[in-house]
């Protein structure tokens, strides 16, 4: 796809050269460049500044050897990364994926749009991600524990809790930021925020774990009110069923949605009477099991094999919560047909740029990732003020605050697409507003990075 601004053309055909093996990078990239062309029309002091070659360049990219010891006794090596992409507003920060698929691509693409979620959240966070190909799927508490060891022995020499600050994302919950963040106080034998999505007792924040799910309902909520609608009777098809897609079912039922639909990598689940987020909690976080066991509790329901199918059950409004590039054009073209009205992207690049097309052209309310999934992170810059002032807000002053920022959120992202003639287009929304704060402040501070 050829860009139309000639300098943001040529960045991006020198970027995919160097790039050529990261097409989830580039995919990242090219989305948020489509969205940038009338502000950099608009702002030669980009070009002066070479502003668009450094953003795409990650200021830094820690990649190390993660060595641990399987049960069995078997040495194991895994690769590690942790890319601190841009400090321009604030300390790195971003989570930290555990996944056989990850690769430098990968945690490059998360990084990359990390940057612009965490300016959008209005708190001072720069944008960083880090990961392993390590599969936690199947491995005993205390692989995990030795993995998680070794990975921070490595990574504590980068991070702190002023520098860079990690958290979790697909395969890291509260068990692996438990483990790293002991072993990073063994290490450097101080307690500090250093990691975020720590438990309750040790630091953590209430509301964090429910956090990303609940903004992304607290931003779809948003998309509906413009619609003059809510989730009031709505069917709601939510992929995944992890950290995001289960408190994403929570709120969407507490505001009236009817949840029919749930998925893992294998399969997906439909429930005519509303999936029970009670069931899916003690499935996911207790049993650490696969979501085909929810017939077991619920006879009525019915499980489905290849998780794709999820995107054929009708619905009003769609969050996809999985995992990038796991919905295409043809599926949009199906949840469209089958009357599909909103979708809020509770996962990092779910859609595929033709399964976006297809929503904007027809006229479905599209909330992008970088947005209506912010609330994650939100409340982790929330943590991080509680653990600098020495103190713990309740549930409730978190939720509110969460709540106000995604309002927040939703309100910049809409001001920036009307201010361009792109109202109604949130993507563009999401990526302007996201980037003029980091352009303003990398200007200011001069050419450093
Ligand atoms: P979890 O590990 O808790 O859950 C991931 C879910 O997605 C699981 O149901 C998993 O199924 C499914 N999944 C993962 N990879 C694939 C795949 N390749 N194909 C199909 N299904 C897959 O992760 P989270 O809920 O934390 O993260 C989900 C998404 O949300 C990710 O895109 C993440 O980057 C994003 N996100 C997370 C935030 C957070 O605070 N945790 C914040 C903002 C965004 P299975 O168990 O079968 O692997
Ligand atoms: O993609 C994301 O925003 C996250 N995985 C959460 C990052 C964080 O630092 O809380």
């Amino acid at each position: 796809m050829a860009l139309k601004n000639e300098y943001l053309n040529r960045v991006y055909a020198g970027l995919a050269q160097r790039n050529a093996h990261e097409p989830e990078f580039l995919q990242a990239v090219m989305e948020v460049f489509e969205s940038l062309e009338p502000v950099v029309d608009a702002r030669p002091e980009i070009e002066a500044n070479a502003i668009m070659e450094r953003i795409v360049e990650p200021e830094r990219i820690i990649n190390f050897r993660v060595s641990w010891v399987d049960d069995a006794g078997k040495v194991q090596v895994n690769r590690g990364w942790r890319i601190q992409f841009n400090s321009a507003i604030g300390p790195y920060k971003g989570g930290l994926r555990l996944h056989p698929s990850v690769n430098q691509s990968i945690i490059k693409f998360l990084g990359f749009e990390q940057i612009f979620k965490n300016s959008l959240t209005g708190l001072p966070m720069g944008g960083g991600k880090g990961g392993s190909d390590f599969d936690p799927k199947g491995k005993s508490d205390n692989e995990i524990m030795r993995f998680c060891q070794s990975f921070m022995t490595e990574l504590a020499k980068h991070i702190g809790a002023d520098t860079d600050v990690p958290a979790g994302d697909i395969g890291t919950g509260a068990r692996e930021i438990g483990y790293m963040f002991g072993q990073y106080k063994r290490l450097r034998n101080e307690f500090t925020g250093v990691l975020t999505g720590k438990g309750l007792s040790y630091g953590g924040s209430l509301a964090r774990t429910e956090a990303t799910g609940y903004g992304a309902c607290y931003f779809m909520n948003e998309m509906l009110k413009d619609m003059g609608a809510s989730f009031e009777g709505k069917r709601v098809v939510i992929s995944g069923s992890g950290n995001v897609a289960t408190y994403a079912n929570q709120k969407a039922t507490q505001l009236g949605g009817k949840v029919v639909a749930m998925s893992d990598s294998n399969g997906y689940i439909v429930d005519e009477n509303g999936i029970d987020f009670k069931v899916i909690k003690e499935i996911k976080e207790v049993k650490r099991a696969r979501i085909k066991t929810y017939v077991d509790y619920v006879p009525g329901a019915k499980y489905v094999e290849g998780c794709r199918g999820i995107w054929s059950v009708p619905c009003d409004l769609a969050l996809p919560c999985a995992t990038q590039n796991e919905l295409n054009g043809e599926e949009a073209a199906t949840l469209i047909k089958n009357g599909c009205k909103a979708v809020a992207e509770g996962a990092n690049m779910p859609c595929t740029p033709e399964a976006v097309a297809a929503f904007q052209a027809a006229g479905v309310a599209f909330g992008p990732a970088k947005a209506a999934n912010a609330g994650g992170v939100a409340t982790s810059g929330l943590e991080m003020s509680q653990n600098s002032q020495r103190l713990s807000w309740t549930f409730e002053e978190v939720d509110a605050k969460l709540h106000q920022i995604m309002i927040n959120i939703y309100k910049a992202c809409k001001d920036a697409s009307e201010r361009y003639n792109m109202a109604g287009n949130l993507v563009a929304g999401a990526n302007i507003a996201g980037f003029e704060k980091v352009c303003d402040a990398m200007l200011w501070q001069g050419i450093a990075y």
